[in-house]
């Protein structure tokens, strides 16, 4: 709970922004004690709704401004709101003397009830919610994960929400990101199969989409508008669904030519595995009932997701299973844990995804598949002599001096065993890769007149570039696995002892 910077940020990770003290004017914000509904907090445009000027509501309750239906509502769905949940739409009616029909938005944090009340849009279908995230779901329920999937999701998430551009987002491990799928307007520029840089969308961010799966940004022209009283530190808006959001972001989508955006959190366990992207180049509500749809939806992908990749883990994971029998198999044959490891070598290389290896014991060796010229022993050993555990490298300079001399080979992962230098190296062939960037990477940060602010590059021009001397990235799935062999090769060893 850090007090907001003087200084700008110097990294895009360090801007508290669920901290903004303001949310987007699309809404208003009232923040009630729980006990009688006393109001603690608002948003300073309330008058627009209510009439009434922000200190005539502060220090009032909630019961004299709304209708009592609805706060019987927002109090018989307090005790489902644990603190840490995201916020929800819990119910709709007519406010303000006027009567305007809102819809009323709800979560419990900081010993608040937050209410963020949105004037209802008009709905886009007739049937009840429910069944359009069923239909939804159903409509993709029959395909594997993979790219058919992602873009039947991306098509229906259009329809419901009539973005003009919606885009499957999935991060790398090094955290840059890339459009896997796509729906589009006729008219918008394709965005499928570009890379985006990992400080488009920083950690902090990505943390918060965690818990807070849906944001929509309806007007990113808008003016913020500040929440009253102004408290030190400032309210934790993270789950608040009209917070305004950080100025650079806003920058960022004028600077795409973007004007509304929403976006859906992709899910798998504890990691933000994407997100559904969202564009329209005029302003663009999502009502209350369309974004729990788009959540529910989100939900189910971010499911199928997790069960592909448990899916891929529990097959390496019986792969490996099979290696560790047929090598005690091999033992009980009478042959020596050498023997048995160099005849699974192939195996080896299978299971982590390599194009060869090399088992260096003592002062013989075993070669399997593509391998690196011998004169590159000594290098390997001295690496395997300093490894302490398993060490994998993408790229040739990373483990060699003169990284033309590894041949063609451009990664390494290296599982020692015992001191010596003895270990087993599985290698990866070079994967040139031609990457096409949405803009310049290098420019993801340009500096403003000032040279102290932080801001988004301005141009999304392809920008292509081609790497070269790297492998395909050992994922931490592969690392994990070599730590399961070097166990395996650990135990044939000393069951060697045991037996002598
Ligand atoms: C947030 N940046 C985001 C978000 C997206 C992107 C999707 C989440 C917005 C939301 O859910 O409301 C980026 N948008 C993209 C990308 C695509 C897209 C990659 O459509 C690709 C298709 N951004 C910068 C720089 C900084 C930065 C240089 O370019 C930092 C100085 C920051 N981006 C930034 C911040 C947020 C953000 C701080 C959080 C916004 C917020 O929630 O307040």
């Amino acid at each position: 709970r850090s007090p907001r910077p003087k200084k700008p940020p110097v990294d895009c990770a360090d801007e508290p922004i669920h901290l903004s003290g303001a949310i987007q004017p699309h809404g208003w914000l009232l923040s009630c004690d729980p006990a009688d509904w006393t109001i603690r907090h608002l948003s300073a445009n309330v008058a627009d709704l209510f009439e009434l000027e922000p200190d005539e509501l502060l220090g009032s309750s909630l019961r004299e401004h709304i209708d009592g239906e609805l706060v019987d509502a927002l109090a018989t769905a307090l005790p489902t709101m644990e603190p840490g949940l995201a916020a929800r739409f819990v119910a709709a009616g007519n406010l303000g003397p006027t009567g305007r029909y809102c819809d009323l938005t709800a979560h419990v944090q900081q010993g608040l009830v937050h209410v963020e009340i949105e004037a209802n849009a008009p709905a886009r279908s007739h049937a009840p919610p429910v069944i359009d995230a069923q239909r939804m779901i159903a409509g993709i329920a029959q395909l594997e994960v993979g790219e058919a999937l992602f873009e039947r999701a991306a098509a229906l998430v259009r329809e419901l929400t009539g973005y003009d551009r919606v885009m499957v987002y999935r991060f790398r491990d090094d955290d840059a990101g890339e459009v896997v799928a796509e729906a589009r307007a006729d008219d918008v520029e394709p965005y499928l199969g570009l890379r985006f840089p990992a400080t488009d969308i920083p950690a902090q961010a990505r943390r918060l989409y965690l818990y807070n799966r849906v944001r929509v940004i309806p007007d990113g022209s808008y003016r913020p508008v500040p929440i009253l009283p102004a408290a030190k530190p400032p309210l934790d808006l993270s789950q608040h669904v009209l917070r305004s959001v950080s100025p650079v972001h806003l920058e960022y989508l004028a600077n795409m030519g973007v004007t509304a955006s929403m976006s859906i959190s992709i899910i798998t366990g504890a990691r933000l595995w994407g997100l559904f992207a969202c564009h329209h180049r005029n302003p663009r509500r999502v009502p209350a009932a369309l974004r729990a749809i788009a959540d529910l939806f989100g939900m189910y992908v971010s499911m199928r997701v997790t069960g592909r990749l448990q899916d891929l883990a529990l097959q390496r994971s019986e792969a490996a299973n099979r290696l560790a029998d047929r090598l005690r198999a091999r033992l009980g044959e009478g042959g020596t844990p050498h023997a048995a490891i160099t005849a699974e070598l192939p195996a080896v290389v299978e299971l982590l995804r390599g194009d060869g290896a090399l088992l260096v014991h003592g002062d013989g060796m075993t070669a399997a598949g593509t391998t690196p010229p011998e004169a590159l022993l000594p290098a390997l050993s001295a690496r395997a002599a300093t490894a302490g555990g398993v060490v994998a490298d993408d790229a040739a300079e990373a483990w060699l001096a003169e990284p033309a001399a590894a041949a063609g080979i451009a990664g390494v992962l290296t599982i020692p065993l015992g001191e010596r230098g003895d270990a087993l190296h599985v290698f990866r062939r070079e994967q040139v890769e031609d990457v096409s960037w949405a803009g310049e990477p290098h420019k993801a940060l340009i500096a403003t007149d000032d040279g102290t602010r932080l801001a988004p590059r301005r141009s999304f021009r392809t920008w292509r570039e081609t790497v070269r001397g790297r492998c395909l990235a050992w994922s931490g799935d592969d690392r994990d696995a070599a730590a399961r062999v070097q166990r395996l090769l650990a135990d044939v060893a000393r069951q060697r002892e045991a037996d002598a």
